[in-house]
């Protein structure tokens, strides 16, 4: 069986795991189950990244040893991958003393090739915290306490391999995926390279250097020796998967870190006469409501809370199909569930589930046989769509994969809709038993074969829709490169019908996940050992009369009619009746969240009294009250009885 390696990069302990990481490793557990459907036996390691200043000032804020710590935080890095139902090979703490092993033997064969040495490091040094801070770090902080610091240091001679690394880019074209990172690295490596200070005297948490224990490891080489520890590299009581496993066939990061990898490791790795990783593939960021995910813009979001609301395949559905792989993509909670319903619960789910329930009742629970009647086309669709999402999948084109699979569900329930088999089964003719059959069974066909494409991505519903036509087994031992049409077999018992996605009410889904995800603060300053979650909200307006308030003059308002408005991305023009005399224009800043069609009817609060405002060349007469949540996103106030427009809030 050929063998498949493949990883994700190892998080910092740092931080509570996040969807952002879940991201990375979700798509490793999607490469990981495509290459065992094609017969390969993979193995996905990934990891905790524990030494380093930023644990240990943590481990110090939360009153810790570092060891205490990062057991702790790596420990539900573990448990989150678990919950997620992720088939994660190996987990490498680089806090494990095996992994430390591999370092030093790294560093001995550089060491022995010439590639290290000892030189002055130059950098800029906080005085509070005793360590070395990036220039960011450094303006950042008080400047009484930031001073230039000399010390001795162990240097890796980076500059050496600029031709080799080119040479690697040129002959291997493949090596950095996608295209548009291969390009920046390469200039990058064009531009000329520096020598790299790969040791550190002035920090004690990290792995002392095996020629002088007064140094330990700085970062970057430690940190990715894991992708070789893991397997036991340097190891002699270890996983002894190295000589089996390595080179990794691919290796995933986040676009962030594609120098690192693409640059630091393969010279490492040159240098120490080891092989190089067959491909690194950078992926984008999911991107959030007000930008990148940070702690301060208070926009970070977690998979838990996502996962009990829709399930891990809600998740990965929408992670996998709605995010080009490669390219940055938004994440909403709300697009989220709103691609659950529309895929999975009303269309996926719903085939499953009417097809199981329509095979019970016209045909006694079997599975009938569809000779001489219309297929409309479903074993050449079927085909096609094979070849398209096996051929994708192999890209790592998760989104096109998908799309390919959707598009023969599609045609299936077309043409469900065509014959008409309830009316089929109300009429006595031959001609129309026939077709009936055919059509359950073209139907029923077609789930086979999209629970055997889909099953690396939905796990879960893979398995139900399998179980709902009655086929015994698991579909993840099925290969997706010998999947044909044809495989149901008339006469066999087709299993019960099913709720596989139950529909959800988008509102109340997004509100729930957002709610758990609250919760979850409380749990994470624990984790973290922060004394208390930090208060979600502080206010701090001063203090106002009630007769300021009364100039504010607050009425309900019936939203009579919205539109979009031209060339804006963010607003909805209102057209909304509070009592006058003629209903008013009113922009609000609501179309991310809401579609014009579900603001229409209902009743609002508008402030009436503002004064009329200019935007994007219409006159807004009011402003809409809205919530705005910590991303960003708006929430429009209602009420919960009908409540005549016009009435004045007070
Ligand atoms: O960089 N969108 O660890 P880290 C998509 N320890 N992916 C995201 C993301 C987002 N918004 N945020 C994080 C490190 N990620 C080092 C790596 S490897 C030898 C050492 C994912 O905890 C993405 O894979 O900061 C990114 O590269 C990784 O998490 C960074 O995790």
């Amino acid at each position: 069986m050929p063998k498949f390696y493949l990883s994700t990069p190892i998080y910092y302990v740092n931080a509570a795991p996040h969807i952002g990481h879940a991201y990375t490793t979700i798509v490793a557990d999607t490469i990981k189950r495509i290459r065992r459907m094609l017969g390969d036996d993979a193995y996905l390691v990934t990891g905790s990244d524990e030494h380093g200043q930023k644990v240990e000032r943590a481990a110090t804020a939360a009153g810790l040893e570092p060891l205490q710590f990062t057991d702790r935080v790596s420990a539900a890095f573990r448990r989150e991958w678990e919950q997620l139902g992720l088939e994660v090979d190996f987990f490498r703490r680089t806090s494990d003393p095996r992994h430390a092993l591999a370092v030093r033997e790294v560093f001995r064969r550089c060491l022995k090739n010439g590639a290290i040495y000892k030189g002055a490091y130059t950098g800029k040094y906080h005085l509070g915290d005793e360590a070395f801070v990036t220039d960011e770090e450094a303006a950042a902080a008080d400047p009484e306490l930031i001073t230039t610091v000399t010390e001795e240091n162990y240097f890796f001679r980076l500059s050496a391999f600029q031709q080799p690394l080119i040479d690697l880019y040129e002959s291997q074209p493949d090596f950095i995926r996608p295209e548009t990172r291969r390009n920046e690295v390469l200039a990058f490596v064009r531009s000329g390279l520096k020598d790299l200070s790969i040791s550190r005297s002035t920090l004690k948490w990290g792995i002392p250097l095996p020629n002088d224990p007064e140094h330990v490891f700085y970062v970057w080489f430690d940190a990715l020796t894991t992708y070789i520890s893991a397997l036991g590299f340097g190891d002699a009581d270890g996983p002894g998967e190295y000589e089996r496993l390595w080179p990794a066939d691919v290796q995933l990061v986040g676009k962030e870190i594609v120098r690192f990898h693409a640059v630091y490791w393969p010279a490492f790795l040159m240098a120490a006469d080891l092989p190089l990783p067959r491909q690194i593939w950078a992926h984008g960021w999911l991107i959030f409501q007000g930008g990148k995910m940070s702690k301060t813009k208070g926009n970070i979001v977690r998979a838990l809370p996502i996962k009990e609301v829709v399930g891990t395949d809600g998740l990965r559905h929408y992670l996998l199909r709605e995010i080009v792989f490669g390219q940055d993509g938004h994440f909403s909670h709300e697009a989220l569930a709103r691609r659950y319903n529309a895929d999975l619960a009303n269309g996926l789910g719903n085939l499953a589930s009417r097809t199981a329930s329509m095979l019970s009742r016209y045909c006694g629970g079997e599975i009938p046989d569809p000779s001489g009647g219309d297929d409309g086309g479903l074993p050449e669709l079927a085909a096609t769509c094979i070849e398209r999402a096996v051929a994708h999948y192999a890209k790592y084109s998760f989104s096109h994969a998908i799309d390919a699979v959707w598009t023969l569900l599609a045609r299936a329930d077309k043409y469900i809709v065509e014959h008409r088999p309830w009316e089929l089964a109300k009429r006595a003719d031959a001609g129309s038993a026939q077709q009936l059959s055919a059509t359950l069974y073209n139907s029923a066909e077609t789930l086979r074969v999209a629970a055997v494409l889909l099953a690396p991505v939905l796990p879960t519903g893979a398995q139900g829709v399998w179980e709902s036509l009655g086929l015994a087994g698991a579909v993840r031992d099925e290969r997706l490169d010998l999947l044909a049409w044809g495989s149901l077999k008339p006469g066999d018992t087709a299993g019960r019908q099913r709720a596989i996605y139950p529909r959800l009410d988008v509102g109340k889904a997004v509100a729930r996940m957002e709610a758990l995800e609250a919760e979850s603060l409380q749990e994470q300053a624990k984790l973290l050992g922060q004394p208390d979650a930090p208060a979600a909200v502080t206010i701090d307006t001063p203090p106002i009369e009630i007769s300021d308030f009364a100039k504010v003059d607050m009425r309900v308002g019936l939203v009579q009619a919205a539109q979009r408005v031209k060339k804006s991305d963010k607003l909805l023009r209102l057209t909304v009746d509070i009592g006058e005399a003629e209903p008013r224009t009113i922009l609000a800043g609501i179309a991310a969240e809401y579609a014009p069609e579900e603001v229409k009817g209902r009743r609002i609060a508008v402030v009436a009294n503002l004064k009329p405002r200019k935007m994007m060349g219409v006159v807004s007469q009011g402003m809409v009250v809205a919530a705005s949540l910590p991303g960003g996103e708006a929430r429009l106030a209602g009420f919960d009885k009908d409540t005549p427009p016009g009435a004045r809030l007070s």
